[in-house]
């Protein structure tokens, strides 16, 4: 089951400007960054709610670390924006494995790494109304929500 919006991922060009952009604007602050080598990106992670199922939602500042990684290749295409979608679900592999049985390509064979010690997969944008959409399974949730 999906249960929550986990974040909104968003292409940027200068990671700095951008978090600048959404404190100075919105007030919203960075709870987390880190570089994703596999996925060639530099982070951020700004979170907006909890959410009833005990995890968040997050908006997440991409700029690439690689000309010929995925958000460079968005980038010089659209320029900046929104780059994709996450939702979230407690087994990404068992969630992954049945929307795949609905005929929508899964784009990764098993789920890889992704923010903040997450599980992650994406299904291909041209399968899903032209929305790049990623499913995250978020690290082991803390002692209180055991
Ligand atoms: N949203 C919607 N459509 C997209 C898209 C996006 N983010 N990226 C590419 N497309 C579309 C293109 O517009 C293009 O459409 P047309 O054929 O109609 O022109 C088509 O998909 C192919 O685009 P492309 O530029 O040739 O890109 P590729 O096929 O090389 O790669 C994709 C597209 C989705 C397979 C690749 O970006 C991918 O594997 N993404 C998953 C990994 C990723 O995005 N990682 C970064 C985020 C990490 C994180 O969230 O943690
Ligand atoms: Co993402």
């Amino acid at each position: 089951m999906l249960t929550r919006i986990d974040h909104i991922g968003i292409a940027c060009t200068d990671l700095d400007a951008a978090v600048e952009f959404y404190r100075s604007t919105y007030g919203f602050e960075v709870t987390h960054t880190e570089v994703n080598e596999e996925q060639g990106v530099r982070e951020a992670m700004l979170r907006i709610n909890g959410t009833d199922d005990g995890g968040a939602s997050y908006l997440q500042l991409l700029e690439p670390i690689r000309d010929d990684s995925p958000v460079a290749k968005f980038l010089s295409r659209n320029g900046e924006g929104v780059h994709h979608i996450a939702f979230g679900t407690s087994d990404v592999a068992a969630e992954a494995e049945e929307i795949g049985q609905r005929g929508v390509r899964v784009l990764d064979a098993r789920p890889r790494k992704g923010s903040m010690g997450s599980t992650i997969t994406f299904l291909h944008p041209k399968d899903c109304g032209g929305v790049l959409t990623e499913l995250v399974q978020a690290a082991e949730a803390p002692a209180e929500h055991a």
